[in-house]
């Protein structure tokens, strides 16, 4: 018999990916999908034939509870979340509500239905944040620098709690920036990339952006959500931190995605204040070799595929740079 499982946030980009996956793996997959006045399908129009979507929301106890209840996972990746960091000091108390409260819905969902369900929670590096210690590993203390981190780290302990509590076997991956061509516009590399395709079609004659100095761990999303799933396929329940162990700052992202297009980053770019955040997390490194050492032995697949990964930003570049040409 097929395994099932139920992705939430299958219309991001992690979802999307999770879901391709998951489907080459033979899984039955559901997605579940809150309401909305117009489609937002547009990563998923691919593979919609061969999902099938729910209706739910993080915020409506009762209709995760019907979910599980129907649907009767195997596994629940649950990747819903409001993602964008900047977004969290706007609405501070719906992030809580979204990406802590949410999870513990969904935790408590889980037990009632099901307790041998496995459960996945889309933990992330931005709990680090002020960072005590370079690089940063499963041990390293969080200190959260948004309300983003700080509602990330919630859901973290509850889902060790529920572990802890109930017996769960429910992971908290702690992933590091991981991109794509299916990122959203308002992340920075796929601003930085879609900045540079216009800068060079002529379609805008500039690229305004916030700190330079930041650096990020930043991976492939493809790898990342292998990830995800061999977590789900060890026989302990654990957490990981899963990173590519190297770090590169916004200036070199916009340096070579401007360079790849011929142009020089210096004349284009403009630093708004605006776009600075009120606290910001500077440097995230992560040591994922734990995962790498092979202490246990298919976790050693986890990292998925290794090459420099700021090659992979710039060719997502030159991809957006095809496209918008193509489009034309
Ligand atoms: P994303 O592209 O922003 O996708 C977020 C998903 O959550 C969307 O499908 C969204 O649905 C859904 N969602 C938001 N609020 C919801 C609600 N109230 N009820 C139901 N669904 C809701 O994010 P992502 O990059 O794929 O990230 C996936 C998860 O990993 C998130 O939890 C994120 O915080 C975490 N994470 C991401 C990274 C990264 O670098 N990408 C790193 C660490 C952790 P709509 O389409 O309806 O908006
Ligand atoms: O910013 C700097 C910004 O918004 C990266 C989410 O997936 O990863 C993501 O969070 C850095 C920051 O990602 C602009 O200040 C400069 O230092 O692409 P980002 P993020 O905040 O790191 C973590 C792991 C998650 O869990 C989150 O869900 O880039 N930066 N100038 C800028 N950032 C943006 N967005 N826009 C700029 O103009």
């Amino acid at each position: 018999m097929a395994k099932r499982a139920l992705i939430t946030g299958i219309t991001g980009q992690d979802g999307s990916y999770l879901a391709e996956l998951l489907l080459q793996q033979g899984y039955e997959v559901v997605g579940m999908i809150r309401r909305s006045s117009a489609p937002n399908t547009s990563r998923i129009e691919h593979i919609l034939d061969r999902v099938t979507l729910k209706p739910a929301d993080l915020l409506d106890q009762l209709s995760l509870l019907r979910l599980i209840e129907d649907v009767r996972p195997h596994e629940v990746y649950n990747l819903a979340a409001m993602s964008f960091v900047p977004a969290s000091w706007d609405q501070p108390m719906l992030t809580g509500e979204f990406n802590s409260q949410g999870v513990t819905r969904m935790l408590d969902a889980v037990r009632r239905v099901d307790s041998s369900i496995r459960f996945y929670q889309a933990s992330s590096s931005e709990m680090f944040g002020k960072v005590r210690e370079v690089p940063q590993t499963e041990l390293t203390p969080f200190y959260p620098r948004s309300p983003y981190g700080v509602s990330k780290v919630f859901a973290h302990y509850i889902t060790v709690n529920y572990r802890e509590s109930y017996n769960l076997f429910a992971v908290s991956g702690i992933l590091f920036n991981h991109e794509s061509p299916r990122r959203g516009l308002e992340f920075v590399t796929r601003k930085v990339t879609d900045g540079v395709a216009r800068v060079k079609l002529g379609l805008a004659d500039r690229l305004t952006i916030g700190n330079l100095d930041a650096h990020r761990d930043w991976g492939f999303a493809g790898d990342y959500v292998r990830a995800m799933w061999l977590m789900l396929q060890q026989s302990e329940p654990d957490d990981y931190v899963i990173a590519t162990g190297v770090s590169h700052s916004v200036r070199e992202l916009v340096e070579i995605a401007f360079s790849r297009a011929g142009l020089d980053w210096e004349k284009y770019v403009h630093v708004d204040p605006a776009l600075l955040r009120p606290a910001e997390v500077d440097h995230l490194l992560g040591d994922a070799r734990r995962v790498d050492g092979g202490r246990r032995p298919q976790a050693s697949q986890l990292l998925g595929r290794r090459e420099p990964r700021i090659d992979g930003l710039t060719r997502a570049a030159c991809c957006r740079l095809d496209v918008s040409v193509l489009r034309i």
